[in-house]
């Protein structure tokens, strides 16, 4: 069976975030990019690999996986020698998932809470990505001191996480361009030699 990962890919969405980790691992990869203007998401043969009929998604080794931390942490474990994520049995493990889940289940909705300028739910208790200002403080306390999410260690939480700030950051996200220990991370993400080849700085 072919090594090579079937990357399922549209450069302006999320796709990005899985193109980075790819580079991150070094894995041998083949992009297919879909129109999503066009709906190549919604055909068949693309449904069958994602019924949510949304990219990124990745084949490697007959195994299907979609949604984009799901795919960083698959690739961070198929790829051990990028050491990216820690072993099972290392303290860093537990911090290692709690911000990877973080990043799909808090920042992410609460973001977007924002950005559509969404009515908060009430009641409040009852929102499990709970408020975006409560948010951003966890992660400010994450990367203090820093530099990475993990401490010393980048990670592939940092991909999902940094690539999540970026975005914010570029899309004018309140509370984030204030803050040079979010800003100063982002920095440090965007100068890695992965993220530059991802975006064809290099
Ligand atoms: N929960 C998914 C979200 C993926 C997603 O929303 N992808 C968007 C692009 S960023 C998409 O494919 N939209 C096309 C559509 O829904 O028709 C993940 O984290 O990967």
């Amino acid at each position: 069976m072919s090594d090579e990962i079937v990357f399922y890919s549209n450069p302006r969405s999320r796709a990005l975030i899985v193109h980075w980790m790819l580079e991150e691992v070094g894995a041998k990869y083949r992009t297919v990019t879909l129109d999503l203007q066009k709906g190549e998401q919604r055909q068949p043969d693309y449904l069958a690999i994602n019924p949510m009929g949304k990219v990124p998604a990745i084949v490697h080794r007959g195994n299907v996986v979609t949604e984009t931390p799901a795919i960083i942490a698959y690739l961070a474990d198929a790829f051990p020698d990028a050491g990216l994520a820690p072993a099972v049995d290392d303290p860093a493990r537990g911090p290692y998932y709690r911000w990877l889940f973080f990043g799909g289940s808090c920042f992410e909705p609460a973001l977007l809470d924002k950005m559509m300028k969404r009515p908060p739910v009430e009641p409040a208790g009852m929102t499990g990505h709970g408020s975006y200002e409560d948010v951003l403080a966890s992660l400010k306390t994450a990367l203090t001191p820093g530099p990475y999410l993990l401490g010393e260690r980048f990670s592939a939480a940092d991909v999902y996480i940094g690539s999540e700030l970026g975005w914010a950051i570029k899309f004018g996200a309140p509370g984030l361009d204030t803050e040079p220990v979010i800003t100063d991370y982002v920095s440090r993400m965007a100068s890695r030699p992965a993220f530059m080849r991802t975006i064809g700085q290099t």
